[in-house]
């Protein structure tokens, strides 16, 4: 067999994400976390400079890997369903950090933020030209979304981190997706249902009003 076909692919984080949906538009939580699961693979690729980057996603991705597990396991099948356990059994800290530091509710609020920077990078990355830096991109991205729920010293932090990026060609090469074209043609698939489980997340929130979770 070729060696190419068990090697880490982009494509598998972006089907990940594509099978979140479910008809009735609930957000499977098993894909969720395998996406992150995923693009934590994907990041550990580009090098040490992104491991404070990565160590942070890793324990939120293992705080709801421990939820898919668990005793309550059936109440941690949706986003939907995740939000209601917590609520109605007050297992989340909603106006300050106290008994459920690591609530589902809050974890995956940290997720569903990078999710919007994830989204806005890649749809740069799709329509970019041969000259754009990818550094550029990924800056504007964080600069539009996840930087304002960071503190100074992460977007410092952050910020340095995004100048080491490989350039545009070694950053398709990376995603291991395949020629240009195929990158951006899967990436025009993906991306819109990347930003239905964005919507959706972001709407059942809003809705619990739970989008400042300490
Ligand atoms: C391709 C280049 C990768 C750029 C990644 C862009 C995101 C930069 C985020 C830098 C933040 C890392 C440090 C940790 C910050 C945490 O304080 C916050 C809040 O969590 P809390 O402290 O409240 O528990 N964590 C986050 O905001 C989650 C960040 C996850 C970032 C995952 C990026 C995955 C990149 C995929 C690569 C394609």
């Amino acid at each position: 067999a070729d060696p190419q076909d068990h090697k880490f692919s982009l494509q598998e984080v972006l089907d990940s994400f594509s099978r979140c949906l479910s008809e009735s538009k609930q957000v499977y939580l098993e894909h969720y976390v395998a996406g992150w699961r995923g693009l934590v693979k994907f990041l550990n690729t580009l090098g040490n400079v992104f491991a404070f980057i990565s160590k942070d996603a890793v324990g939120k991705v293992k705080i709801l890997e421990g939820y898919l597990d668990g005793d309550s396991r059936v109440h941690y099948l949706t986003v939907q369903s995740m939000v209601q356990h917590e609520l109605d059994n007050q297992l989340v800290d909603v106006s300050r950090r106290g008994a459920h530091p690591d609530s589902g509710c809050r974890t995956l609020l940290r997720l569903h933020r990078a999710l919007r920077w994830l989204q806005l990078f890649l749809e740069r990355l799709r329509v970019s030209g041969q000259d754009d830096s990818t550094s550029v991109m990924c800056a504007d991205a964080y600069n539009q979304s996840l930087s304002q729920h960071h503190p100074w010293v992460v977007r410092k932090a952050a910020g340095l981190a995004f100048c080491v990026l490989p350039g545009r060609t070694a950053f398709f090469e990376v995603m291991n997706v395949g020629p240009e074209e195929r990158v951006v043609s899967v990436l025009g698939e993906a991306l819109p249902l990347i930003s239905e489980v964005h919507r959706i997340t972001e709407a059942l929130y809003a809705q619990h009003g739970l989008l400042d979770l300490p």
